[in-house]
C-alpha cells in the first residue's frame, strides 16, 4: 500500500467507526447531526446498519474521512456485529441519560467491541468514547454525577465521555474530534490511501469487507 502522503505532504486518513448502543438512544440522530446539521424528533428504528461519511479538514495538509457505521441497538440480540466491527478503528457507545437501562448496557456493548475488534500487532482495544446522550432533557435527568462518570470510564477503558445532545447539536462534534486524535495518534491504518478503500463518487461509502452484511436500508 503506498502512503498517504501526495508530493506536497497533503494526507488523507480513511477510518472507520462504530456506533453503538442501545435502541433508541440517539445513535441515527446523532450521526444525522453531525453529518448534515439536522434532527427530527420522528424515531425510525435502524434496521441492521447504516452508513455515513463525514469529512473532515483536519488541518491545511490533512483530510480524515470518517465512514460512520450506524449499527441499530437490537443488533446486541443478533449474531452479526462480529462481521460489522471487522476493521473499525474507533467506537462511540451511547446511551440515554433518562433511560438508567441503556446505561446499564454500555458494558455490554464495551465488552462486546472489544472482544471482536483490535488494532495492531499487540490486539490492543479499539479507542472507545462514551456519549451520555440526550442531555439537554434536563441535567436532573442525567443519571451520573460527573465524578461518577469519570471514575467510570477510567475503570472501563473508555478515552473519555461527553454529555451531548442531537437535538441541541451539543459535544457531538468536540466528541468525535477527541477520538480522532485518538486514532491519529495510534497511527492506525495510516498507510491505507483513501483511493483504495472509498468508492468515487459515493455519498453513502460501501462496506468494506467482501464477506459483509446485507446493508437493509
Ligand atoms: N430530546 C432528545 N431526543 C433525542 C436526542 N437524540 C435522539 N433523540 C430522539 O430519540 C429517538 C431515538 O433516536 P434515534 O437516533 O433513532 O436512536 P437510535 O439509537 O438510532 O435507535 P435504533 O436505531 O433503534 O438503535 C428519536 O425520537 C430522536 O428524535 C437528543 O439528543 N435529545
Ligand atoms: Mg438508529
Amino acid at each position: 500500500m503506498s502512503q498517504p502522503h501526495d508530493e506536497e505532504g497533503y494526507s488523507e486518513y480513511l477510518y472507520k467507526i462504530l456506533v453503538v448502543g442501545d435502541i433508541g438512544t440517539g445513535k441515527t440522530s446523532i450521526i444525522k447531526r453531525f453529518v448534515h446539521n439536522i434532527f427530527s424528533m420522528h424515531y425510525k428504528s435502524t434496521i441492521g446498519v447504516d452508513f455515513a461519511l463525514k469529512v473532515i479538514n483536519w488541518d491545511p495538509k490533512t483530510e480524515v474521512r470518517l465512514q460512520l457505521w450506524d449499527i441499530a441497538g437490537q443488533e446486541r440480540f443478533g449474531s452479526m456485529t462480529r462481521v460489522y466491527y471487522k476493521e473499525a478503528v474507533g467506537a462511540m457507545i451511547t446511551f440515554d441519560v433518562t433511560r438508567m437501562s441503556t446505561f446499564d448496557a454500555v458494558a455490554k456493548w464495551k465488552a462486546d467491541i472489544d472482544s471482536k475488534v483490535t488494532y495492531g500487532p499487540e490486539d490492543k482495544p479499539i479507542p472507545v468514547v462514551l456519549l451520555a446522550n440526550k442531555c439537554d432533557l434536563g441535567k436532573d435527568a442525567f443519571i451520573k454525577t460527573a465524578n461518577d462518570m469519570d471514575k467510570y470510564v477510567k475503570d472501563n477503558g473508555f478515552i473519555g465521555w461527553f454529555e451531548t445532545s442531537a437535538k441541541e447539536n451539543m459535544n457531538i462534534e468536540k466528541a468525535a474530534r477527541f477520538l480522532v486524535e485518538h486514532i491519529l495518534k495510534n497511527d492506525i491504518r495510516r498507510n491505507a490511501p483513501v483511493s483504495d478503500t472509498v468508492t468515487p463518487g459515493l455519498g453513502k461509502p460501501q462496506p468494506q469487507q467482501t464477506t459483509g452484511p446485507t446493508c437493509c436500508k
